[in-house]
């Protein structure tokens, strides 16, 4: 059942679909070439795609280079600032952010997140560590920042088990 701290918008929960559909598709051919089973987009209010990365913890030796991590990354550079805010960006991701992505998304000054597979269904299929969440739908929406969850989520848990079954890496620090 899709999730929302606002009033539910249909047509960007239309858009917001078709574009998480299509990174769900996309991710097997990622993951076909070493990176994480996440995959992220930024585009702005138009629809015009602005940056789009996968998780590279692995395949770049980098604990933080999670897809929100990289596509703030590379959106900003696009763009040339540090400061996403006066662009009026959106961030489409195949699962619910970590918590450090909550971190990085605030900062960048995104204004919507749309993510796929939540983080509980995240840990229970893969064993990825999704961290501490706090009650961010709430603390998003005081920032002025719209989240919508649980996107087309059987099509994103489909991916995630053909991650684990191909013998992939399921990286975590001792704890
Ligand atoms: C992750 N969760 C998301 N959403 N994205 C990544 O890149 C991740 N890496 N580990 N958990
Ligand atoms: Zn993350």
């Amino acid at each position: 059942m899709i999730i929302s701290n606002g009033i539910t918008d249909e047509n960007k929960l239309k858009r917001a679909t078709d574009i998480i559909i299509g990174l769900q598709n996309e991710l097997k051919g990622y993951i076909v070439k070493g990176h994480g089973p996440f995959l992220a987009a930024v585009y702005d209010e138009k629809g015009n795609l602005i940056a789009k990365t996968a998780n590279s913890v692995i395949n770049e030796t980098c604990s933080n280079n999670h897809a929100e991590m990289n596509v703030i990354k590379a959106a900003e550079k696009a763009l040339g600032t540090y400061d996403l805010s006066s662009y009026n960006l959106s961030l489409y991701v195949t699962s619910e952010p970590c918590m450090m992505c909550l971190g990085g998304i605030m900062w960048s000054g995104i204004k919507a997140v749309y993510y796929g597979v939540p983080s509980k269904r995240v840990e229970e299929i893969t064993g990825f560590d999704e961290g501490f969440k706090p009650d961010w739908f709430n603390e998003f929406k005081k920032r002025g920042i719209t989240v919508y969850g649980n996107i087309a989520q059987e099509i994103g848990e489909e991916v995630l088990r053909y991650y684990v079954n191909q013998g992939n890496t399921v990286y975590q620090p001792e704890r």
